[in-house]
């Protein structure tokens, strides 16, 4: 029962002193086992503070002092500790790294980061997950945002992708529709980072122009298996602009180094309940671990005449350019190597604005680019708070820069002299314009028709690749995304949304729709909506596929391994060597974190407890049991389900003799992709992919 002070004794003063004391010696005795010398704790105003456990008060039981600076500095600053989320694109993780150019595009650009081979240009690169809030989980089937800021001598450059292509809208007046749409649905407030809802399909199954990104949204793209190893994009057409002043479109690319590499969905599924973290700390580990990732950067370069002979307008950011079509230039990489020393200064508070360009670069008249070069500058403004969130360090160029904008909330720079406007005659510093170092606008002659509110007619295809795509995709593909469309309108109520976007479809393809028609047991095909323009046949692009393209790598991937008390030591000990040589990251799961006493009575320490780390947090997994441990622990459903998982989710097993019998509880029946541990070769050959052939024999797609 809590004692009230009327029933309590109050200390005398003394006493009291030497209780409060009591705990600033415990709290003095914790910190001493920090090693080193430790400034004296002060308040924001460089006040050195006393006590750091206790608040001011008159007596014991006394009130609180308002005299108390202290505390009401500190809480007071504790209470505005955060600034709004972003409105899209909340949860995201980054890191500082370079860009270095190998591949010069003088001919083509001023831009001095892409014509000076062999420099290094700084970048801080931030990936996020779309819709969810910032506290949301890692791995929900989501787009994945893809933005750098490149900090280049002339000044910043932000490259604001994602790792899809394309993109949903064709024009930047849906975009809050759009977004509304796919967060939280407003009354419920739920689901959070989902898009299987009836909100967003409604939308969807309206908008038409859509589909394309549809499919590429149900692909395995959107539910990777690390940040890693996924691509980017800049999706728009931006322009290049050479010294003779012409320009030429340009598309930018990244590719992981890694190789792109998805989950299966059930796996991604798990690993929301596994770690909520997974991705950022995977990058986290990696870049820990001196494992950099790293991207290259490639180029679709083409002419105003190329794009006219397209059978689609590049413009319209729903459509991508085939690499087939337009090959892609590598012209340099970027690695990230360095973790932000503090995840709100840099990470959160890190502002990106497409309409940060170097001279040399120029924006399309893509519709979506246009508003989104209005949206991002006013959102850092509510977000970070006014006008100078471009003097936060993360944010600030790193090259010399001379204006004339002052004053505003939170002014961190002290301007020099009488001049804070041009011209001006009285200060011989003070900043000019440039037409030598300057800017340049792409010169463009645009009649007009009059003005309106106009959407091109090239931009009335919305389903002819959205068929490229599906039909581009392996059969195994084809179904997780035929799969995916079920799962997500298997969430959706009303009946009409669900028959909606199978209408779409057939226009698409008249087997996914059946496909996904039958997957949601609808008595019968709905009708397709009316088409602006027929649906052309494009070539299809293999390059769109991404099982055939994952790299058969142990590089840059972990594999778990189990072990109990009574494991054989030696084959643990092998079959690390033999993985790490093979360049795995390898953790050993034991039932106790401690570890576990192997059998020749050495004690190996454990990385996790078998409990807590499921086997969906790994790439590959492996055993090593004795027959007794093993028989205990087929008994257990944290051990039968590390099994019944890995194999589900298509990943190679080396399980021993002692481990038959979880097998046999998890009713496994061991395939090419289960081998020995002792076959540590033939483990890592079946490691470096996923077991595909296994699917149909563990999964009902559609
Ligand atoms: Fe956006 C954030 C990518 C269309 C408005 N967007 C944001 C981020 C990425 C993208 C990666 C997170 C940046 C970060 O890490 O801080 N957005 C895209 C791509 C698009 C796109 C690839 C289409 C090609 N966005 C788009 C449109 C609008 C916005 C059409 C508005 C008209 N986006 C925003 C925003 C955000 C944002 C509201 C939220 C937080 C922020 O900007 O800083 O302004």
């Amino acid at each position: 029962m809590p004692r009230t002070p009327a029933t309590k004794q109050p200390l005398p003063a003394r006493q009291a002193a030497a209780h409060a004391d009591s705990y600033r010696g415990h709290a003095g005795e914790l910190q001493q086992q920090a090693a080193g010398q430790h400034p004296v704790l002060t308040t924001q105003q460089g006040i050195a503070v006393p006590d750091n456990q206790n608040t001011l008060r008159p007596s014991p039981h006394g009130p609180a002092l308002l005299e108390d600076f202290i505390l009401r500095e500190k809480i007071t600053h504790f209470d505005h500790e955060r600034i709004p989320e972003r409105v899209v694109h909340a949860r995201g993780s980054a890191a500082h790294g370079f860009f270095e150019l190998t591949h010069s595009l003088a001919d083509y650009t001023t831009a001095r980061v892409l014509t000076e081979v062999g420099t290094r240009t700084p970048v801080f690169t931030r990936f996020s997950t779309v819709a969810g809030g910032a506290g949301s989980v890692d791995t929900p089937r989501d787009v994945r945002g893809f933005a750098v800021k490149f900090y280049t001598p002339e000044g910043n450059w932000d490259l604001v992708g994602n790792n899809v292509p394309v993109f949903f809208i064709q024009d930047a007046m849906k975009f809050p529709d759009l977004v509304h749409a796919v967060k939280m649905e407003p009354d419920r407030a739920f689901p959070q980072a989902a898009s299987a809802h009836d909100t967003f399909w409604d939308f969807i199954s309206l908008m038409p122009e859509s589909m394309h990104m549809v499919m590429w949204i149900m692909s395995d793209r959107t539910i990777p298996r690390s940040l890693r190893m996924i691509e980017g994009f800049g999706v728009h057409s931006f322009r290049l602009v050479n010294a003779a002043g012409e320009s030429t479109f340009v598309k930018f690319h990244w590719r992981p180094k890694l190789g792109i590499q998805s989950t299966v969905w059930d796996e991604a599924m798990k690993l929301q309940a596994a770690d909520n973290d997974f991705h950022r700390r995977d990058l986290f580990e990696a870049i820990e671990a001196g494992d950099y990732p790293e991207w290259e950067l490639s180029v679709q370069l083409f002419t105003e005449e190329e794009a006219g002979t397209f059978p689609f307008d590049h413009l319209d950011p729903t459509k991508l350019i085939p690499e087939e079509l337009v090959p892609l230039r590598p012209i340099g990489r970027m690695v990230l190597n360095r973790w932000p020393d503090n995840f709100f200064a840099e990470t959160e508070q890190v502002a990106f604005c497409p309409a940060n360009l170097p001279p040399g670069i120029d924006f399309s008249n893509d519709p979506l680019l246009q508003g989104r070069l209005f949206s991002y500058l006013d959102t850092q403004l509510l977000r970070l708070g006014g006008p100078n969130f471009v003097q936060i360090p993360i944010n600030a160029p790193k090259c010399p820069f001379a204006h004339n904008q002052r004053d505003g909330h939170m002014q961190m720079l002290v301007p020099q002299g009488r001049v804070n406007y041009e011209p001006s005659s009285l200060q011989a510093d003070s900043p000019r314009a440039s037409q030598a170092a300057g800017f340049r606008h792409v010169a463009q002659t645009d009649e007009g028709s009059g003005k309106g509110r106009i959407r091109p007619e090239s931009f009335a295809d919305h389903y002819s690749q959205a068929r490229m795509f599906y039909r581009s995709q392996s059969p195994l593909e084809q179904a997780h995304l035929a799969s995916a469309l079920v799962f997500e309108l298997s969430k959706v109520q009303t009946l009409h949304v669900r028959e909606g976007v199978v209408g779409h479809l057939l226009h698409i393809d008249t087997e996914l729709a059946q496909r996904v028609a039958d997957g949601l047991a609808l008595p019968q095909l709905p009708p397709a909506p009316p088409l602006a323009v027929p649906v052309q046949d494009l070539p299809p692009s293999p390059a769109l596929r991404i099982i055939d393209r994952m790299k058969p790598t142990l590089q840059g991937r972990c594999v778990g391994i189990l072990v109990a008390d009574g494991s054989n030591g030696t084959t643990v000990a092998n079959l690390r060597k033999a993985l790490e040589k093979a360049g795995a990251q390898v953790k050993i799961v034991a039932p106790k974190v401690g570890g576990a006493l192997l059998k020749d009575g050495t004690q190996l320490p454990a990385d996790g407890q078998l409990a807590g780390t499921p086997s969906a947090v790994f790439d590959a997994v492996a055993s090593v049991l004795s027959p007794e441990m093993g028989a205990q622990l087929a008994r257990e459903a944290v051990a039968v389900d590390w099994f019944r998982d890995a194999f589900g989710h298509l990943k190679a097993i080396a399980a021993c003799k002692g481990t038959q019998a979880i097998l046999q509880a998890g009713g496994i029946e061991p395939d090419a992709g289960v081998v020995d541990p002792a076959d540590a070769q033939g483990f890592i050959a079946a490691a470096q992919t996923r077991q595909w052939a296994r699917e149909p024999q563990v999964r009902t797609l559609a």
